[in-house]
């Protein structure tokens, strides 16, 4: 059952290589996009609208091959894709390309939005750690505004896991484990089974997609209040960002600003949508009180903050959060 992010499949590079460019550039280009996440799921959808405006908008200078989700190619292989050129864009989030960026899920720990991201120097620092370390160019982000959560199988009346397994990626990985639980490190797709199976009590998974994936069957309890903040990144191969035009790269950076905004906008209605979705679905919310939520926030901040620490330089990890933070 344990599906290490460290361990992952090999690429079905076969699949892969039948969409493959040939030399032969036209003005237009097509860039081949693969998603982390599903399609047509929560955290497919910013990027299939931002893939549609694109498609739309973008006739005689790009337009997007969206070639699919987990079925094409495991979420934890995107970021090695879209770093090695195997395909040009992802829609991936920062948690499944830890082994290449280890502190790239500090992302999450952002309390300063992307308007002010792109305006006090922190996307650019951001992207020219990609750059340099992962061979890509961040694009834009989504998720701004969506936040975590713990969900579980059993009632709990403090936030104490003692005893309880979790099902965690790197985003929980340090908090559920500041507050006793064991984890367990799975991709999504395996999280179903793991709670149909009780290897898990609970997972970790933000506010919205639930009922897109069919958990409600499987999980009891929303625990109140959510932490962190969704990244979900779109990531351009370096090479091939380079090698387009200014024209492209300015088209398609006004799609992104777009899409974040778009995204931004959205959300907050979508998030109290899932919240009522999950209701209906009979899904209980557990909720602390003021003094036990601050205190739960404070060691998901604590621990998030440790985590990045442990993989970054000291002032590497300084700069990010003088910049992501308020
Ligand atoms: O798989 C996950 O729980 C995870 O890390 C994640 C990150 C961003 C959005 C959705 C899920």
């Amino acid at each position: 059952m344990k599906v290490s992010l460290k361990a992952c499949l090999p690429l079905v590079a076969g699949v892969l290589s039948a969409f493959s460019m040939t030399a032969v550039q036209a003005e237009e280009v097509t860039l081949r996009a693969i998603s982390s996440f599903a399609p047509g799921t929560a955290f497919a959808r910013p990027f299939e609208a931002f893939v549609k405006k694109v498609n739309e908008e973008g006739k005689g200078i790009v337009q997007i091959n969206y070639l699919g989700g987990p079925e094409t190619m495991p979420p934890c292989e995107v970021g090695n894709a879209v770093s090695n050129g195997v395909v040009d864009m992802a829609n991936v989030t920062s948690a499944f390309y830890t082994t290449l960026m280890p502190w790239a899920d500090g992302l999450k720990l952002a309390t300063v939005g992307m308007e002010e991201q792109r305006s006090n120097g922190a996307w650019e620092y951001i992207n020219e750690l990609h750059n340099e370390q992962m061979n890509t160019w961040y694009l834009a982000r989504t998720g701004e505004g969506v936040p975590f959560h713990l969900y579980t199988t059993r009632k709990i009346d403090e936030p104490n896991l003692k005893g309880m397994t979790l099902r965690v990626t790197p985003v929980y990985n340090a908090f559920f484990r500041a507050l006793g639980g064991n984890v367990v490190q799975t991709a999504p797709g395996e999280v179903y089974t793991a709670l149909e199976r009780g290897v898990v009590q609970g997972y970790g998974w933000p506010v919205q997609g639930i009922l897109d994936l069919g958990w409600q069957d499987v999980t009891d309890y929303r625990v109140d209040p959510g932490f962190y903040n969704v990244d979900v990144n779109i990531l351009v191969n370096l090479d091939r960002w380079k090698s387009l035009t200014d024209e492209q790269r300015d088209f398609l950076t006004e799609m992104a600003l777009w899409t974040e905004n778009f995204d931004r906008t959205t959300n907050i209605e979508i998030n109290e949508e899932e919240r009522q979705k999950q209701a209906d679905a009979g899904i209980e919310t557990i909720t602390f009180d003021d003094a036990t939520a601050k205190e739960y926030l404070r060691i998901a901040t604590e621990s998030g903050w440790k985590q990045v620490e442990e993989h970054a330089g000291a002032e590497e990890v300084k700069k990010l959060r003088s910049l992501i933070t308020n």
